[in-house]
């Protein structure tokens, strides 16, 4: 089998995971990846056993012979190094957020279905097997309605003042920071499992640390509970630590999420809540292997992830028998499993599985109204 070629640009927290990944799909070779200047690309590219390292994104994308570039930089480079990447006739996966605004993910996803090439964004935790077997459970009427939707995503990495981090600087992440890094997550996991859309939003923020201590050393994601204070530089912040936001649905129902990204011991923790007619979901994922299915008549039920257990749509995204526990490593597995079944066709699938630049697209039309709702600190339509 031809081997499919890939480039990686940005080694820092989630670059390294997206290679990992890729290393356990048969037929994909990481030939090459690029990092800020050539010095630290090749000492990424030493710790992982990459052939090719380059200092600039230019020379990555001359690499001879590439079939596909994952963008694993900081935000603001996504919009650009995808337009370039799809310019030099690349299949391409972004990570999320898709870009800055809705403006550039529009003109994203416009050349995306011009140039014929599979165009992907890394929103992995829909495949938590258990998360497409809600949507499955919806899909096949046995959820019924949704009445309403419930949903968190807490974290505390950026829970003290000199916890800093590139998100923290609208330039280089953009004008929302908690919203746009994980409410992106969280709206599309609601809308991917519910099939229900947002149609209006009311938002409040909140800054808990309008000062922030900026180390004067680079920090990578996460790695910034590592360092102990010393020489850092007081810088203001004003993007939200905190979120919460109402929702409205399409279907006449409402919901809200709540993000942060100071909640202190709750490390990466997802949780949805979902009511409906015939029973209600709840999902956490601090236990991602296991749904609640919530009953009114009846005892309510735990299903684990067993591949035995749920239909084949969900059992495609489960390699291990039930109790051989999955978690998030091989949520991106089995998302480029998909994404590169159709590299290899050469053409995106009709009916895409995977989240494409089009579902980039609708998280920056929904990140751009619940920053309206907050400034204006009222209700807007999406
Ligand atoms: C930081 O909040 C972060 O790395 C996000 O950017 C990722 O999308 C999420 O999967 C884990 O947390």
């Amino acid at each position: 089998m031809q081997s499919i070629r890939v480039a990686v640009a940005g080694l820092g927290f989630i670059g390294p995971a997206h290679i990992e990944a890729l290393r356990r799909i048969p037929g994909i070779e990481v030939v090459a990846i690029s990092d800020y200047g050539l010095e630290l690309a090749q000492a990424k590219a030493t710790e992982l056993g990459i052939a090719q390292a380059y200092g600039t994104f230019e020379e990555l994308l001359a690499h001879p012979g590439l079939d596909a570039v994952h963008i694993c930089t900081p935000n603001d480079l996504h919009f650009p190094m995808a337009k370039a990447a799809l310019a030099a006739g690349l299949h391409v996966i972004v990570e999320k957020p898709l870009a800055m605004t809705a403006e550039q993910g529009k003109e994203l996803v416009e050349l995306a279905h011009v140039s014929g090439k599979v165009h992907a964004i890394h929103f992995n935790i829909r495949y938590y097997p258990l998360i497409r077997h809600m949507r499955r459970l919806r899909e096949t009427g046995e959820l019924g309605d949704v009445y309403s939707v419930i949903g968190t995503y807490l974290q505390d990495w950026l829970f003290y003042a000199t916890d800093y981090n590139w998100r923290l600087e609208p330039d280089r992440s953009g004008d929302s920071r908690a919203i746009a890094d994980i409410g992106s997550h969280l709206l599309d996991l609601i809308e991917y499992i519910t099939g229900l859309r947002v149609t209006e939003v009311m938002a409040d923020f909140n800054t808990v640390h309008p000062i922030r201590k900026k180390p004067l050393k680079p920090v990578e994601t996460y790695a910034g509970k590592m360092l102990k204070p010393e020489d850092y530089a007081d810088v203001p912040v004003n993007t939200e630590d905190y979120a919460t936001v109402m929702l409205r649905f399409d279907n006449g129902n409402k919901g809200v999420i709540t993000v942060s990204q100071v909640a202190a011991g709750r490390k990466n923790r997802i949780n949805l809540e979902i009511a409906g007619s015939k029973q209600s979901l709840s999902w956490c994922s601090e236990s991602p292997n296991e749904v609640w299915i919530g009953k009114r008549d009846t005892a309510n039920q735990v299903l684990l992830r067993d591949p035995s257990l749920v239909d084949p749509a969900s059992g495609k995204l489960i390699s291990f028998p039930g109790g051989h526990n999955e978690g998030f490593p091989d949520t991106s597995k089995q998302l480029f499993k998909e994404v590169y079944a159709a590299i290899r066709a050469g053409e995106p699938s009709a009916q895409p599985a995977y989240p494409t630049f089009d579902d980039g697209l609708r998280e920056l039309e929904l990140c751009d109204a619940i920053l309206a709702s907050n400034a204006q600190q009222a209700w807007v339509k999406v």
